[in-house]
């Protein structure tokens, strides 16, 4: 297992739409675990393949206390979504900054698992969260464009101080 490189904002690779997976093969396994093990060692609780420069759709969670609830996420997409919720919001891909993101409380997530095998899955809370930010990712979207113009720039302004 290999911990990964995080691309970082300006990086324009983040806003590469990921292309689906169609083989489920022991490469996607090897990248899935690679991601788990890159996303507990930021620590964070989620983690998209866009991240990592593989720009495939794919995304890791595990919102658990103990890293012990491990989610991977192949094709995932959202089938159903209700409610409003705002949360603080961070990206391993925008470090330093936070911002509040208003997102769907409920969503119904259809995807694969690793082995190619259909699955569906209900979250709310911060998993719900979590979902909708790594599903952005796959479309090349971070927390800050769910930002308004101003809020935005101050963001990016803070970003280029704390990356110098
Ligand atoms: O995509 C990422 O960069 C992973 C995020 C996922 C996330 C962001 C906001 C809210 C929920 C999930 C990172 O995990 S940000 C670091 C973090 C760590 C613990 C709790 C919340 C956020
Ligand atoms: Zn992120």
């Amino acid at each position: 297992m290999s911990i990964l490189t995080i691309l970082t904002l300006p990086d324009k690779r983040l806003k590469t739409v990921a292309k689906p997976v169609e083989e489920f093969d022991e490469s996607l396994k090897l990248l899935a675990d690679d991601m788990l093990e890159t996303m507990y060692a930021a620590p964070g609780i989620g983690l998209a393949a866009t991240q990592v420069d593989q720009h495939i759709q794919l995304v890791v969670i595990d919102v658990s206390e103990d890293n012990s609830e491990p989610l991977v996420l192949v094709n995932p997409r959202i089938v159903e979504k209700n409610g409003i919720q705002k949360h603080e919001e961070g990206c391993l891909s925008v470090p330093g900054i936070y911002a509040s993101v208003k997102r769907a409380e409920h969503v119904k997530v259809s995807y694969q698992n690793v082995i190619g095998e259909s699955q569906e899955l209900e979250a709310e809370g911060l998993l719900a969260v979590c979902i909708q930010h790594e599903l952005d990712h796959l479309k090349g979207i971070v927390f800050l464009d769910h930002l308004s113009v101003l809020k935005k720039k101050l963001a990016l302004k803070k970003l280029e101080k704390v990356a110098t």
